[in-house]
């Protein structure tokens, strides 16, 4: 039991990643090569054909032009006219740059416990890493002493109701499903219902990211949260948006649309693993006022963290540490 009623998830040794977690991060993302940039500027002056190429080279690793130019003015604000000494002097002040934008992006999911439950509504296209994510987060919430429970809201296939309960097995947490074909709507509100009977701290709920067009989808997922709040108006309390970070651009069109439907209060990136840059989330921070919540390296329930920028700024930038 909580003696308070308000715990932040990220404690103070819970907010920074565990040196681990970077590592991995740093290795993992575009292997080891964070944005991928070239450089070789020593002895030249971040003049305007130097811009030119920086941004370049930022535009191919899908930092978009807003924010490069923002990079870009920043740089040369603390260069100023003095030449360049070396690749490491741009990689710090390029760190430096990155984590004073996305600074204010680094705010860390908070339970309410009084809520009973804190109700998560989990959306994104399809095959954006949804259910795996809920899986990570229910073994994260459960190590850190909550209660959970799941809620099986992607009824369009059999396999996704199934996914969702071998996460629920592996955890040991109850998994609230239908047959396929049932309303997700009625599905998240009966979760709601047990969640509360069983005075569950979190409910943590799929939905489905595949609907044969996206006004259905949107639709879909408008009623999902309106229902949700029937038991509890300020239910669902967090309504976050899972993105792949490998599709560039486009996950920036994918967030502003599913922001203007439901009104996203956090996004979690994952597939950062992958061929992915990262510079996504520097875009992303630039276009979009929603907190960053987590971060996911793999396929496992411990590649995922809580986002620092400190630390994603050292990793895009090519530092070593954190
Ligand atoms: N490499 C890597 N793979 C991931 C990550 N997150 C999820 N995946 C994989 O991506 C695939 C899709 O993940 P799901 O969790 O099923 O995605 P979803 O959004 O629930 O997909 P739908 O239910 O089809 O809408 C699975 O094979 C996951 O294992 C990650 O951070 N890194
Ligand atoms: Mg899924």
């Amino acid at each position: 039991m909580f003696s308070i009623t308000m715990r932040a998830m990220s404690d103070r040794d819970e907010q920074k990643p565990r040196g681990g977690f970077f590592k991995r991060l740093r290795e993992r993302m575009n292997r080891g090569r964070g944005l991928g940039l070239t450089l070789g500027f020593a002895g030249r002056k971040l003049d305007d054909e130097l811009a030119e190429e920086l941004e370049t080279q930022l535009l191919m690793a899908d930092v978009g032009l807003d924010a490069a130019d923002r990079i870009l003015a920043a740089m040369r604000k603390k260069l100023g006219k003095a030449a360049i000494d070396s690749d490491d002097q741009v990689r710090a002040l390029l760190r430096d740059v990155l984590a004073d934008m996305l600074r204010d992006h680094a705010q860390p999911l908070t339970v309410d416990t009084s809520a009973r439950p804190y109700v998560i509504l989990v959306v994104g296209v399809n095959g954006s890493g949804k259910t795996t994510t809920i899986g990570k987060l229910a073994r994260r919430l459960k190590d850190q002493g909550y209660s959970v429970m799941l809620a099986a809201g992607d009824t369009y296939r059999a396999a996704a109701i199934e996914q969702l309960q071998a996460w629920g097995e592996r955890n040991d947490v109850p998994v609230v499903a239908q047959q396929p074909g049932a309303d997700p709507a009625a599905v998240i509100y009966d979760a709601c219902e047990a969640a509360r009977a069983r005075g569950a701290d979190v409910l943590l709920a799929d939905t489905a990211g595949r609907l044969q067009n996206k006004a259905g989808l949107m639709a879909e997922l408008e009623k999902v949260v309106r229902i949700a709040g029937k038991l509890d108006p300020a239910a669902p309390h967090e309504k976050m948006l899972v993105l792949d970070s490998s599709l560039g651009q486009n996950a920036i069109s994918q967030a502003v649309e599913f922001h203007n439907a439901v009104g996203l209060t956090g996004i979690t990136m994952t597939k950062l693993d992958g061929g992915a840059k990262g510079g996504v989330l520097v875009a992303l921070a630039a276009q979009l006022d929603v907190p960053f919540r987590f971060i996911g390296v793999g396929e496992q329930a411990e590649d995922m963290d809580v986002f620092d920028a400190d630390a994603f700024a050292a990793a895009l930038a090519g530092i070593e540490s954190a």
